[in-house]
């Protein structure tokens, strides 16, 4: 690896950056639209016959012909990730807010704009999802290395 990368210093400069006191403007919070469902996804290691268990979400490991959900284009949704192990819930193309971790409201950490969340072992995480963009099929997925390739996944289609 020595031979990567070498870095010459070839002269002394003063540092005059700076931390700004605010890293970012106030961002919108995103508000729930009426009568849209509040969808779950349980990420579990669920028994999948003798002495075999597999990662999934809802009970079931990834089909390509199996669709989750069904949201609108252009609409907000309440999603609750639960999780019986530390699994990063990642949605393609759908930006969401953390609303509440654990039953409380959400951490300083949680503050923005996601497209991946961390959740705990046998945590519920509370999330505002807008879909923006295009219609079409869309994966979530646990974005542990071995839990996606283990079919951790499901689709998700934008109508
Ligand atoms: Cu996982």
């Amino acid at each position: 690896m020595r031979d990567v990368m070498r870095f010459h210093v070839a002269r002394k400069a003063k540092d005059t950056s700076r931390v700004p006191d605010r890293l970012s403007t106030r961002y919108e919070d995103l508000a729930p639209a009426t009568g849209v469902p509040v969808r779950t996804f349980g990420f579990r290691r669920t028994p999948a016959g003798e002495d075999r268990r597999m990662w999934t979400i809802n009970g079931k490991p990834f089909h390509p012909d199996t669709v989750l959900a069904r949201p609108r284009l252009g609409s907000v949704e309440r999603w609750r990730f639960s999780s019986d192990f530390h699994h990063p819930v990642h949605v393609h193309l759908a930006r969401f807010q953390v609303t509440a971790r654990g039953g409380r409201p959400a951490e300083p950490k949680d503050a923005g704009w996601k497209d991946t969340v961390d959740v705990r072992p046998y945590e519920t995480v509370e999330t505002l999802v807008r879909f923006t963009g295009y219609r079409g099929r869309y994966m979530i997925h646990c974005h542990n290395l071995e839990h996606e390739d283990m079919a951790m996944m499901a689709n998700i289609q934008i109508t």
